[in-house]
């Protein structure tokens, strides 16, 4: 059979239309493909919540690839462990309460996982502003990252979700977005994003999970965000946090989805 250029094209476009129609209302919407977003999103996705992942960059793992300046090992600590065996990453232990993990491994199955269990991802889309209804904040404005990197005057589309979830890592976009467009009305004790403190490992791994929270009605933060929200250390390039932190996101939101069925 002679393949037909055009029928491609066709497929390619019909095929991305529905599907991005098809995710245009959502459960929870995840700014950022980071290990955080990405994890949130399996342990949704699981559960059968309706999850899309949107990521301004080509390549998903954000800060995950390099490892540490560019070594591709990743280490995690002793709570860390559990993570990588329930999503099934080999690791090799370094010495007592040290894992090491390969970076390239972990991304590709926490990405395989994620998808196979139906989050989509939606890559080379920027989080550029959020919908607004009344106080509520519901959805997420998106745009083309090479409309955003060309500075082009497009104006953006839309998708609705109960939830949305800041995984953009150490910028803090999507809360920042909140904070300039909404005011300084965060749940934080200053109101406002209060800013990411030096390196301490030990302090960051332990904080990024108990700063996984709601940072503003409906909006729950993960990942290195959580820390630069509520003003936490960071940790280097150790990813156990990262991980727990996206499965603390999904199980908090879980919980409010429970509790509206
Ligand atoms: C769409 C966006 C937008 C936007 C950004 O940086 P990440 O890897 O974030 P985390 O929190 O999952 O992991 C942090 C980790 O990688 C790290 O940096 C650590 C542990 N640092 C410790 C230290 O001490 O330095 O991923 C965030 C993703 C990236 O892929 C961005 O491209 C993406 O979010 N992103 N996507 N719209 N507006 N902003």
């Amino acid at each position: 059979m002679n393949l037909d250029d055009v029928v491609i094209t066709r497929a390619i476009v019909e095929s991305f239309s529905k599907k991005f129609l098809e995710y245009s209302e959502l459960d929870v919407a995840i700014a950022g493909a980071g290990p955080a977003g990405l994890c949130a999103a399996y342990c949704l996705a699981r559960q059968k919540v309706k999850v899309a992942v949107f990521e301004r960059k080509l390549s998903i793992g954000g800060g995950m690839w390099g490892g540490g300046m560019m070594f591709n090992e990743l280490v995690v600590g002793q709570e860390g462990k559990g993570i990588l065996d329930e999503i099934e990453v080999s690791y090799r232990t370094y010495q007592e309460g040290y894992y090491t993990a390969d970076a390239v491994e972990c991304i590709s199955t926490l990405c395989s996982k994620a998808t196979k269990a139906g989050v989509k991802v939606f890559n080379l889309i920027s989080v550029e502003d959020v919908m607004l209804e009344g106080e509520k904040v519901c959805g997420l404005v998106l745009n083309w990252s090479a409309v955003e990197m060309a500075s082009l005057h497009v104006d953006p589309l839309t998708i609705r979700a109960k939830y949305l979830v800041e995984a953009t890592g150490h910028p803090a976009e999507l809360i920042k977005i909140i904070v300039k467009k909404i005011g300084p009305k965060l749940l934080t004790p200053t109101g406002d994003i209060v800013g990411e403190k030096p390196m301490w490992a030990d302090m960051g791994e332990k904080e990024v999970v108990e700063n996984t929270k709601e940072a503003f009605p409906n909006v729950y933060v993960t990942g290195m965000a959580a820390n630069a929200v509520f003003g936490a250390h960071r940790m280097g390039p150790i990813f156990g946090g990262m991980l727990l932190s996206g499965k603390r996101a999904a199980s908090e939101i879980l919980k409010k989805l429970k509790t509206q069925e």
